[in-house]
């Protein structure tokens, strides 16, 4: 046994580790990290590589940013959870900076993505009973197929992606799937008992599916005509990733919620919120939701810092100029194997027409490169908001050597 141990790599001590004892729902790369800075992370044979994938863009600020790391560290020497039945001195400033940023009147902070999607679900149909006069527990929502909106027993009763939904049954009623990027099926699916839309700007998981220019637009006005709530889920795509602070302001419109996540803690710490004016909000009276984390003290301080970071280090600006340069670059690379390179702002894609995406990604890891493939055929590059073009140029070199080594 000591024989086959000392052969080991520390890489297959820890693997089998995490192997041994832990649940086995993911299939990671085989790399295991121990530090980030900014861009890039370590691993713990001392190889570096960019991080091209942000932890799904939780990072959009980089890794372990000097400022927000600054503020946990003063906050949890201060004062890290107090629960809701105090009031804290620190979370109405996390609440007036994501209203100012947002311009929706109220917020109300949760921990992980899922959880602000549960907060929005249970707003819309309370909305839908106490405003629309809704009947009891007849309350529909409407969602598109291809969705990712996160794991909880109710959320995956409505994805369409059997990976997520199989064996977890039976499902949460009242939902309603459409194909995204239809317009006329969000119309044809709306009943006198729709009260709302969830939908994300630009699907993730679908393997950065841009809908068209016209779709959210097109939208909002089927849900303002028919008295549906709007409710965008800007978990990923929210806080400069696409270039803009929200991916709906591309469009020019306003949703009737808007859930943030990921970003909003700049990796540090799970926080996620919604936001709405407070017609919508006020369905929330005391004991009726909560979290015993949400909008705790060290969550509130790591929240206005990483959204301060966003605003003073232009990072939806910078996600712009510097996307329009990675795409250039990435669409000037050349194998016959790639279909299609898409993406807004640093939420960029590259799709094969083979199940290339995995080898891909292992060939960019021996490159020095870390993305993440979905659905066989795509793998996405959303890289720290901080990089600059000389970090791409060089990440670049990286994707071309690797793209090179394709059967
Ligand atoms: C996993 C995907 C990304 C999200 C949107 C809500 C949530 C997510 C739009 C839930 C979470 C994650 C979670 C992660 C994989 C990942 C993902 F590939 F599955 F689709 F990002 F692209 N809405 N996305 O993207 O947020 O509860 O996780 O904080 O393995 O579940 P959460």
């Amino acid at each position: 046994m000591s024989q086959s141990v000392k052969t080991q790599t520390l890489t297959d001590q820890l693997i089998e580790k995490d192997t041994r004892y832990g649940a086995l729902n993911y299939a990671p790369l085989p790399v295991v990290l121990e530090k980030g800075q900014g861009v890039y992370v370590w691993d713990v044979e001392g190889k570096k590589y960019f991080d091209m994938l942000s932890a799904y863009s939780a990072l959009n600020q980089g890794h372990c940013h000097p400022r927000i790391v600054a503020a946990a560290k003063r906050q949890i020497d201060r004062l890290t959870l107090t629960s809701r039945a105090f009031h804290n001195d620190i979370m109405g400033d996390l609440l007036e900076k994501i209203s100012a940023l947002t311009g929706f009147e109220k917020v109300l902070l949760m921990n992980s993505g899922a959880e602000g999607v549960e907060t929005a679900i249970k707003a819309m149909r309370r909305w839908g009973y106490t405003e629309k006069g809704i009947p009891k527990d007849q309350a529909e929502i409407i969602v598109c197929e291809e969705n990712f909106h996160g794991r909880t027993t109710t959320i995956v009763s409505f994805s369409t992606d059997p990976l997520s939904y199989e064996g977890f049954g039976p499902g949460t009623p009242g939902f309603r799937i459409i194909p995204y990027d239809d317009p006329d099926a969000l119309e044809r699916a709306i009943t006198p008992q729709t009260c709302g839309f969830l939908v994300e700007p630009i699907q993730g998981e679908a393997g950065v599916r841009v809908p068209g220019p016209e779709y959210m637009a097109r939208v909002r006005d089927i849900c303002t005509r028919n008295k549906v709530l709007l409710c965008a889920d800007e978990i990923q795509t929210g806080l400069g990733r696409t270039g803009r602070m929200l991916c709906y302001e591309h469009s020019g419109i306003r949703p009737d919620i808007v859930i943030l996540g990921k970003a909003l803690s700049g990796g540090l710490y799970p926080i996620s919120a919604i936001a709405c004016d407070d017609s919508i909000m006020k369905v929330f009276e005391p004991g009726n939701h909560g979290s015993t984390y949400g909008g705790n003290p060290l969550a509130s301080a790591i929240g206005v810092e990483a959204l301060s970071v966003i605003v003073e280090e232009r990072l939806a600006e910078r996600a712009i100029d510097n996307g329009l340069y990675f795409l250039e670059k990435l669409r000037s690379l050349r194998h016959p194997a790639i279909k299609e390179i898409r993406g807004k702002g640093l939420l960029l894609a590259i799709e094969f027409t083979e199940p290339l995406a995995k080898v891909f990604c292992k060939k960019l890891k021996e490159e020095g490169l870390l993305a993440k493939d979905t659905h066989d055929v795509t793998v996405r590059f959303a890289p720290p908001l901080i990089i600059t073009q000389d970090q791409i140029d060089e990440a670049i070199s990286s994707i071309e050597a690797a793209i090179s080594q394709l059967p």
